[in-house]
């Protein structure tokens, strides 16, 4: 069998080619801004020298963050801009990854909008193979839309909201299973006209880590293509980190409404999303519609969402799993440290 990166190196020689035979769109340019990645953050060739301070090479992802689900937008128009950028990843203590990102983030950026509002996207391709963008909440004709980008290039589209809930959102370039296993997704949240009723919200990207033989100076893992067609995967985990909530959990009050926003990224395990010691209240499945009421487990589909609200009944520790087991064990566990109000 092919090794992987022929593999990539293929797709990416024949989509190469493929734009090289057709007139290539021109892109609406946009303006250099802050968030337009600087040359340090191109990625090239890894350096084989120091400079003293650090280690040169590819750049590692932005430093850990929190769960907390970003504050709705005020306005009617999101202007949204990504980059795609390659960079490592530290999936867990001493674990290197090399990763296919947006915005230099595994999951990127949460995103956030309401019923109504215009999405406004431009992807700035800062990477040096084609990667492109599809959004499960537009409803667009993905030859216009999700065709991909290539290297220093830039696509830019828009699209109105109409269905509110927790969305996926992925690079669609093909082998898709591999740019979704290197790190290109994240979760797009949109809220309904008037919003939903008040409680502490949390976002959680759940998604799957196939590791290679590490290489290199700096033992960096990069996909092994084998394991992905097997979906047998090293990590399951939440939010782009091995065990990330269980070692720093997040801290919360008994008795305050939560809300959890599980996008399932895969790209093949489902996630049967758990509270231990909590039912659900409510169970939206991706978002739309009637909730299911006093839901103990629920399962959110490789490419879904589910909105989960619940309320922890009294002070402790509350873990969070897929409660597939395996895949729990492989990381996806967190934990709520709930307080006394
Ligand atoms: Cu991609």
């Amino acid at each position: 069998m092919r090794s992987f990166s022929k593999q990539v190196r293929a797709v990416a020689t024949i989509a190469l080619i493929a734009a090289a035979c057709r007139p290539i769109p021109t892109p609406s340019r946009p303006d250099k801004t802050s968030s337009e990645p600087s040359k340090a953050q191109v990625p090239g060739p890894a350096a084989s020298m120091s400079h003293g301070e650090a280690p040169l090479g590819t750049p590692m992802t932005r430093p850990d963050r929190a769960a907390d689900a970003p504050t709705p937008l005020a306005g009617h128009r999101l202007r949204l801009r990504m980059t795609t950028v390659h960079v490592h990843h530290q999936v867990a203590p001493g674990v290197v990854y090399d990763a296919w990102t947006f915005d230099s983030m595994v999951p990127g950026p949460i995103v956030r909008a309401s019923v109504g509002d215009t999405v406004d996207f431009t992807l700035i391709n800062g990477a040096p193979i084609p990667h492109s963008m599809d959004f499960h909440a537009a409803e667009i004709a993905p030859d216009r839309a999700y065709h991909n980008v290539l290297p220093k290039d830039s696509i830019h589209f828009q699209f109105v909201a109409r269905v509110p809930g927790a969305f996926m959102y992925h690079c669609g370039t093909a082998p898709v299973a591999a740019h979704i296993s290197n790190g290109m997704y994240g979760a797009l949240i949109i809220d309904p006209r008037g919003g939903r009723p008040k409680a502490r919200e949390f976002v959680f990207v759940q998604s799957e880590f196939y590791m290679g033989a590490p290489a290199g100076a700096d033992s960096v893992h990069a996909l092994d293509w084998d394991k992905v067609l097997n979906a047998s995967p090293d990590y399951v985990v939440f939010n782009g980190v091995n065990n990330r909530y269980a070692t720093t959990p997040i801290p919360v009050k008994a008795g305050e409404p939560l809300r959890i926003y599980v996008v399932n990224a895969g790209p093949n395990r489902i996630s049967s999303f758990h509270v231990v010691g909590a039912i659900f209240d409510k169970v939206f499945a991706d978002g739309f519609g009637r909730p299911f009421d006093g839901m103990q487990t629920w399962n959110v589909p490789v490419g879904g969402g589910a909105i989960f609200e619940l309320r922890l009944a009294e002070p402790g520790v509350y873990p969070f799993v897929t409660h597939a087991f395996a895949d729990a064990t492989k990381g996806a566990v967190g934990m709520f440290r709930a307080e006394a109000r």
